[in-house]
């Protein structure tokens, strides 16, 4: 009884199960921008730039990307961290009358 290991015996012939950690993760939101034919692209860089921390390189990178594949992910954010940007960019972008669209998806 000295050495009583309760995960391998109970004394009744019954092995107990570790309780599964009752926490989950909370899910990631990919923040997306939508290609469009009127919004200028030096308009989207510089929303990649402003809004997601991109440098410039990295900003034409994924505007190209966004302008012949339609769309593209800006980054990968808490789900109110990517509310948030999608909010501040569609807000701006109206504010300067251009279409351009930001949205997001679960990861
Ligand atoms: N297609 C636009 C143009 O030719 C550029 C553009 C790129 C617009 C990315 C939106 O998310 C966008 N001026």
């Amino acid at each position: 009884m000295s050495d009583y290991d309760p995960f391998q015996d109970n004394m009744n012939g019954l092995t107990l199960q570790e309780a599964k950690p009752k926490l989950k993760k909370p899910p990631l939101y990919k923040v997306i921008l939508l290609n469009d034919d009127f919004t200028p692209m030096d308009f989207v860089i510089e929303i990649l730039m402003n809004f997601f921390a991109m440098p410039q390189d990295k900003a034409t990178q994924v505007m190209l990307q966004i302008h012949t594949q339609g769309v593209g992910v800006c980054g990968t954010y808490s789900k109110d961290v990517a509310e948030t940007k999608v909010y501040l960019v569609n807000d701006y972008s109206r504010a300067h009358q251009h279409p351009l669209l930001c949205t997001m998806e679960e990861a």
